[in-house]
């Protein structure tokens, strides 16, 4: 596989589950199911009552309650029955995005893109050095960063590129693993670039900071100074923990609603001066080609998006009725502010409701309570931001950017559903 073929490849295909109902019992069902058990025999146990409502008894697994339980130990796991697993191999894993609940992403679920694979550093011998346009070039410790006040951003991580197979064509019997997977969200625990910046001594006519990886791709980036003046922070902790291997142990950059690719990980050098660095990544990588035969540079802030996670591929409605529509919204620019949703193909949009918090530069949960009446239908789901950006709708994004674009793919996407329940992906809409 190329270089150009390993960033952000077609989507990996996963054994399709065909699960009848994808393991999801309908309210209704339930609702009838409990009221007949309750009207019907006296109720011994809890695992009784359970076993009478259809759908409600895991047959299989012995009474828990008639045996001692597993012991306490010292690292947890899932239930064995939980699957959850990125996808992908060499330098691209993708985040199950429709498996997950809430907005955080676990730390080993964490979408990955490495240029040249992950590095193994020693936090003892651990440097970032600061240089450049600066009073007092220093070099950091581990502990050093760790001894400045700390910032806590909780916030999502997504690469450009997010989209692009499915942009392109990929249609049918794709996940939203494997169309958007390469986001991820987690709570960011790091040193504020700007305090670091201060401790230098960077010259206030410095107007860029080049960001140097330990990698062996030595992945380099150039950040304008306003960002890092802002939010930037040099991130050590993630959801709780050091930061993982793969997310760039022990410290990476963090530009909250920044392209993935400009979050330097295994970050050894950041470089104060006067002017971008025009670094491999951000000429003949990173930028956008637009129908001019222009391209646009450092088109760093990812732009308003969402995704319906349920109902999608593949899962299968099994029965008509009310279904909760369900997904993930997210913008670099700010705080989500609306979520709209059509079931009928974009003939009419309702608002979907924002499920707390709605955090700026963070995915939102969304859903939508929808009732299905057994026919075909396309749904679509279109965000807008703080700032007023609204997706636009793949015929608009193909105009504006035409097909050669390479990044930044935030149109409006569709799930289609059968009249026998499947669902598929439809990168067009209409
Ligand atoms: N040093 C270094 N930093 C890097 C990369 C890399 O290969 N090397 N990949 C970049 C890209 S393209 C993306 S999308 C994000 C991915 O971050 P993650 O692997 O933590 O999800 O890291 C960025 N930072
Ligand atoms: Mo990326």
């Amino acid at each position: 596989m190329s270089m150009r073929d390993a960033d952000h490849d077609r989507p990996e295909r996963d054994p399709p589950d065909r699960a009848e109902g994808g393991g999801l019992v309908s309210r209704r069902a339930l609702l009838a199911g409990g009221a007949a058990a309750l009207g019907g025999a006296v109720l011994h146990t809890a695992a009784d009552a359970l076993s009478q409502i259809p759908g409600g008894a895991p047959s299989q697994v012995p009474d828990p309650t008639r045996q001692q339980g597993a012991f306490a130990s010292r690292r947890g796991a899932r239930a064995p029955s939980v699957e959850l697993g990125r996808l992908g191999t060499g330098q691209v894993s993708r985040s199950p995005l429709q498996d997950l609940e809430g907005t955080i992403t676990p730390a080993d679920l964490h979408f990955e893109r490495h240029h040249a694979g992950i590095p193994n550093i020693d936090p003892a011998a651990y440097r970032l050095m600061v240089h450049g346009m600066v009073e007092r070039p220093t070099s950091f410790s581990l502990t050093d960063l760790k001894r400045f006040p700390q910032r806590t951003h909780l916030g999502f991580v997504e690469c450009s590129g997010n989209g692009r197979a499915a942009y392109s064509g990929t249609s049918g019997e794709v996940t939203p693993q494997q169309v958007d997977g390469l986001l991820s969200t987690s709570e960011w625990v790091g040193v504020p670039l700007s305090i670091l910046l201060e401790e230098v001594g960077a010259d206030p006519a410095a107007t860029w900071v080049l960001a140097e990886g330990s990698d062996a791709a030595v992945m380099t980036r150039s950040i304008p100074m306003e960002k890092a003046m802002t939010d930037a922070m040099v991130a050590y902790g993630q959801n709780g923990e050091p930061i993982r291997p793969a997310q760039g142990f022990p410290a990476r950059l963090l530009l909250p609603g920044f392209e993935g690719n400009s979050q330097v990980k295994w970050l050894r050098r950041l470089e104060v001066g006067a002017g971008p660095w025009m670094t491999r990544e951000e000429t003949s990588k990173y930028t956008d080609p637009t129908t001019d035969e222009t391209a646009r540079m450092f088109t760093l802030v990812m732009d308003s998006k969402s995704i319906i996670t349920f109902p999608s591929y593949p899962s299968v409605l099994p029965e008509r009725g009310w279904w909760e529509i369900k997904g993930l919204a997210w913008s670099g620019k700010g705080a989500i502010e609306r979520v709209e949703i059509s079931v009928d193909g974009g003939r009419s949009w309702e608002e979907a409701e924002l499920q707390e918090p709605v955090l700026p530069r963070c995915t939102t949960r969304f859903r939508h309570l929808w009732q299905w009446d057994g026919g075909e239908a396309l749904l679509q789901s279109r965000a807008t931001d703080e700032s007023g950006d609204v997706q636009p709708s793949h015929a608009e994004f193909l105009r504006l950017r035409g097909p050669a674009a390479r990044y930044h793919f935030h149109h409006v996407r569709g799930w289609r559903v059968a009249a026998d329940g499947r669902v598929s992906y439809d990168a067009r809409g209409v």
